[in-house]
């Protein structure tokens, strides 16, 4: 009688282990059900665009040594674009309407760049002109006439 007793104890342990078991393997199966939800909601925010806005000016004509790093900006009517030259930029540019390095006047364009004479920068110049008309202007320089940018003022 006590053999049989045992013996029952001994099933039971085995029965409860059986069943911590399947206990177990059910609690795993769950996370990977809550993993395939969790994939959706993992979609990524669309980053800011860049604004200026505490900048005066709306637009940036950026310079390299020899090229324009930013080299076309839209604005609208009244509002201005800043001409930088960077300090370590290591580039002196004249800078004029027209193209190919040689100036053409560019009626609406702001008065500092009326003359053949142009703007002249040098790393750490920045100078800010504001646009009055509404227009696309091309600018150059006129020691590096593989200069080009372009301001497209909007109504
Ligand atoms: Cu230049």
């Amino acid at each position: 009688m006590r053999k049989f007793v045992f013996g029952l104890m001994g099933l039971m342990l085995l029965c409860a282990f059986a069943l911590a078991a399947c206990g177990e393997s059910s609690v795993a199966a769950s996370p990977t059900d809550t993993a395939a939800p969790a994939l959706p909601t993992a979609t990524t925010a669309p980053a800011p665009t860049a604004t200026t806005g505490g900048a005066a000016s709306a637009g940036v004509i950026g310079m390299g040594g020899t090229t324009f790093s930013h080299a076309s900006t839209t604005i609208k009517v009244g509002q201005s674009v800043t001409f930088l030259d960077p300090s370590d930029s290591g580039g002196v540019h004249n800078i004029v309407t027209g193209s190919a390095g040689k100036f053409t006047a560019a009626a609406g364009a702001p008065s500092a760049f009326a003359t053949a004479d142009g703007v002249n920068f040098a790393p750490g110049d920045s100078q800010t002109f504001t646009f009055t008309t509404a227009g696309t202007y091309t600018f150059t320089c006129t020691i590096h006439p593989n200069m080009r940018a372009t301001v497209t003022v909007k109504p």
